[in-house]
């Protein structure tokens, strides 16, 4: 089965509530970009890449495109068999972009699942469990308000929450805290994400004044240097997420010992078959983390649930799709939905999810 036709397509994902706060940017529509491969055989695979805006990490939606016209090229004609052997040409094509190369990477195991007839779960190593947990984000926002919707949404089903903080004062962040732990208590473990915002010093004030609460600080500071230094100084566990760029970064953090967990991204990463080198090297080191992406439809809400499947529950800290924060789907017949705070795995060959047929209009690019 060879690849004939790329098509790149574009889709606005606007946010849901209007919109969604973090402590370095504010976003109210995200710009998806989607491949559509055709083979000679006429099979069909789809991925997807959807920066956070342009700020979050560097990565842009013009860029996905951009590089995936230098790579696309290139791809025409080849055998979809090993996939190795595709991510290799991907990288002799373009250096870095790991985020672009990902949208090719899923379609590439969409073809090759519903060639074999095998959901793409198993070609990444097997699936170990048939429904993966989620997590509910909260943006950054006011205590009592966001201890009102962290009730909520325990109540819910979801076993973790994600609680936003930094980008304002250190009072409201703390005080935010208390409220939402008075309001759950242990009912759903606790991440604090800083997405890079605080400083050393507020990260260890913080620390110190939620020293009772049992939270995982995520990503408190801007670079690893600075997270590193809070080794020693703070007593909650500390994961990495932004810094996580590529596998290099995750195994820079590992051997230096800086990250007790990490929340990693499926596009950052370099697309699912990279992931699975950072799956295994966290099993060796027993370190939990969530398999998640920025954003993105079905099509990455599908990726990342394949692979949280494929994670020992015990180091399986939840797959974070846009779900909650995005109106409809892109396939309505086998929508990837979070239900009771957890999501099923796709169980048809391939990614198991299929775009409408036309819902994203012309495609703006075609190679081949
Ligand atoms: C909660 N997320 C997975 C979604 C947004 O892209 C931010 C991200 C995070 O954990 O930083
Ligand atoms: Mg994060």
């Amino acid at each position: 089965m060879r690849i004939k036709t790329i098509n790149v397509y574009t889709t606005p994902l606007p946010v849901k509530g209007g919109v969604y706060r973090m402590a370095s940017t504010d976003v109210q529509s995200l710009d998806s970009t989607l491949v559509e491969i055709v083979t000679d055989e006429g099979l069909v695979g789809w991925g997807e890449t959807c920066p956070v805006g342009p700020v979050y990490q560097p990565h842009h939606a013009l860029g996905a495109r951009a590089a995936v016209a230098e790579i696309a090229p290139g791809m025409i004609g080849l055998e979809v068999a090993s996939i190795r052997l595709l991510t290799k040409r991907m990288d002799e094509r373009l250096n870095g972009h790991g985020y672009a190369k990902a949208a090719l990477d899923m379609a590439f195991l969409d073809l090759l699942g519903q060639k074999l007839g095998v959901p793409v779960s198993t070609l990444l190593g097997g699936a170990v469990t048939d429904r993966v947990p989620s997590y509910y984000s909260l943006i950054v926002g006011p205590p009592d308000e966001t201890a009102r919707i962290a009730a909520d949404k325990v109540k819910a089903g979801y076993p973790r929450l994600q609680i936003k903080i930094a980008g304002r004062n250190l009072e409201e962040d703390v005080a935010t805290l208390h409220k939402v732990w008075e309001a759950i208590g242990y009912k759903a473990r606790i991440a604090v994400d800083g997405n890079r915002g605080l400083t050393v010093a507020s990260a260890i004030h913080l620390d110190r004044l939620c020293q009772a609460i049992p939270f995982v600080f995520e990503q408190p500071c801007n670079t690893m240097e600075e997270v590193a230094t809070l080794k020693g100084r703070v007593t909650h566990p500390v994961y990495l997420d932004e810094n996580t760029e590529d596998l290099n970064a995750v195994l820079r953090a590992i051997s230096a010992g800086i990250a007790d967990g990490f929340g990693l991204k499926v596009t950052r990463l370099g697309g699912l078959t990279k992931m699975t080198t950072v799956r295994d090297m966290c099993a060796i080191r027993s370190l939990p983390h969530t398999c998640d992406d920025a954003w993105g439809g079905d099509i990455i809400a599908a990726a990342c649930v394949h692979l949280a499947a494929t994670v020992e529950p015990r180091r399986m800290e939840g797959a974070w799709i846009a779900q909650e924060y995005i109106k409809g789907h892109f396939d309505a017949k086998h929508p990837i939905v979070i239900e009771n705070g957890h999501i099923a795995v796709p169980q048809r060959p391939g990614l198991g999810v299929k775009p409408e047929p036309g819902m994203f209009g012309q495609p703006v690019a075609t190679y081949g």
